[in-house]
């Protein structure tokens, strides 16, 4: 586990009991560690970005004795899993799993936990439960803090849509002057999400990939979204263009169900997933995340929005749960929001299926009567597991999702 560039709390502090005292990222999650007492900080056992190790201390506390406890030092380690601290809360008679950080989120929004549906496993109450219970309550799609600190519920009238990517991230610095390297090299372990691509990736390439690449003319969908987007803004939801991608994937998943569906180890037996949980690749400060959209084959253009939203604002704050970073079943990666035409994609197991989006280009194409028109052009790489999907298959699925976008009016028909 690795102890990312986030610490709260330095040697002398006073901390009470659920206070932050650092961030620590696994390959699975980020999760901020709180404090379980009140007292003084007196030792911390790393530094940023050292690996933690599972049940060893963190930090050394010094216990206040006016409190009513031992005033010998005590110690807060290193939980077993990052997300999911196994702390239990008595109400109205039965136990509420959550971590000291759901119940301090809980508590400062007000929340009765007893009132909130837990997803985790046992019924755990996670992050992610609460922010869903405030955004039900309010209308609202919660941006969290940069710090991980909790946001009080937005009254209706305020409802914003999910904070925007720091797009100046994105923009490369002007180089003004010539880089000047300091001869040495730098050796670093590799960490969090960034072990996670290593474990992954080496999986994937145990799969023999087929690729199949085709040409979307997405005009009419731009102009739709134009349409729609400030529709979707009143509702407080920022409408991209992913939305309408992954509905269309779902639908033309309904006809392919072998592209939803996982191959066990040993390549004896397919299973068909139910559920369409359609993962979209998101770039974030962290690295490479995979968050998925639940139950897309049930859900509305907009529900997709909605969620994407959700995801997309905690993935920024580095604060998704292992809920939404696992049980993918199919995964979208629109790369074209920061370029390229045709890439690669590689699959991730064990999933069978990938796609990638290559950029929106304004482009001349012809129309039916042979006229040259503007047109918005993109590009679509699918990746398949060729042990269990022929090329045909892929490309009738294609074809498929290709229609449903090039004529975004045909997905009423299907739609549910
Ligand atoms: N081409 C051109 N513009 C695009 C586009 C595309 N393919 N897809 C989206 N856009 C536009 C959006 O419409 C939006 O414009 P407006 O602000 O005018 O509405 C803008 O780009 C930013 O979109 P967004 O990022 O907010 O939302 P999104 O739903 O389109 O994408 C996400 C979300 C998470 C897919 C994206 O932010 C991202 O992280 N992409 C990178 C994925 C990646 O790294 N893949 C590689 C995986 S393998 O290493």
């Amino acid at each position: 586990m690795c102890l990312e560039c986030k610490r709260y709390i330095k040697e002398g502090d006073s901390v009470s009991q659920f206070d932050s005292i650092c961030e620590v990222q696994s390959d699975k999650a980020s999760v901020t560690i709180t404090s379980r007492y009140d007292g003084i900080i007196r030792k911390l056992h790393y530094n940023l970005d050292e690996i933690a190790y599972v049940g060893k201390p963190l930090v050394d506390i010094e216990i206040d004795a006016s409190k009513g406890v031992s005033p010998e030092e005590d110690v807060v380690e290193t939980p077993p899993m990052s997300h999911e601290e196994h702390t239990h809360q008595e109400i109205k008679g039965h136990k509420t799993l959550a971590t000291p950080a759901v119940r301090r989120l809980a508590m400062e929004n007000n929340i009765k936990l007893s009132e909130v549906v837990g997803t985790g496993k046992d019924n755990r109450i996670l992050k992610e439960d609460i922010l869903n219970y405030l955004a039900k309550q309010t209308g609202a799609i919660l941006p969290p803090s940069p710090k991980g600190e909790i946001i009080p519920p937005l009254p209706k009238s305020e409802t914003v849509p999910a904070a925007p990517k720091d797009k100046a991230r994105k923009t490369p610095l002007p180089v003004s002057r010539p880089l000047v390297f300091s001869g040495k090299d730098k050796t670093e372990p590799i960490t969090g999400f960034h072990k996670a691509m290593v474990k992954t990736m080496s999986a994937a390439l145990k799969i023999p990939h087929f690729g199949y690449c085709d040409e979307i003319d997405l005009t009419q969908l731009v102009q739709l979204r134009e349409d729609l987007k400030p529709l979707a803004q009143i509702r407080g939801v920022k409408l991209s263009f992913m939305p309408f991608f992954i509905k269309a994937a779902s639908l033309g998943l309904l006809q392919y169900p072998i592209l939803n569906a996982s191959l066990d180890e040993s390549c004896q037996n397919v299973t068909y997933k139910a559920s369409h949980n359609i993962g979209v690749a998101m770039d974030t400060e962290q690295g490479l995340i995979v968050p998925n959209v639940k139950n897309v084959q049930v859900c509305s253009v907009f529900e997709i929005a909605s969620e994407l939203n959700r995801l997309q604002a905690l993935g920024s704050a580095g604060q998704l749960g292992t809920n939404d970073l696992t049980g993918g079943t199919f995964t979208l990666s629109n790369i074209g929001t920061i370029g390229g035409t045709y890439t690669k994609p590689v699959i991730l197991p064990p999933e069978v299926a990938i796609g990638a989006l290559g950029k929106i280009q304004i482009l001349p194409r012809f129309n039916g009567k042979g006229e040259v028109f503007k047109a918005q052009i993109m590009n679509v790489s699918w990746s398949a597991d060729h042990r269990i999907i022929d090329g045909a298959t892929m490309a009738r699925f294609s074809n498929l999702w290709k229609s449903y976008l090039e004529n975004p009016a045909s997905m009423l028909l299907d739609l549910k």
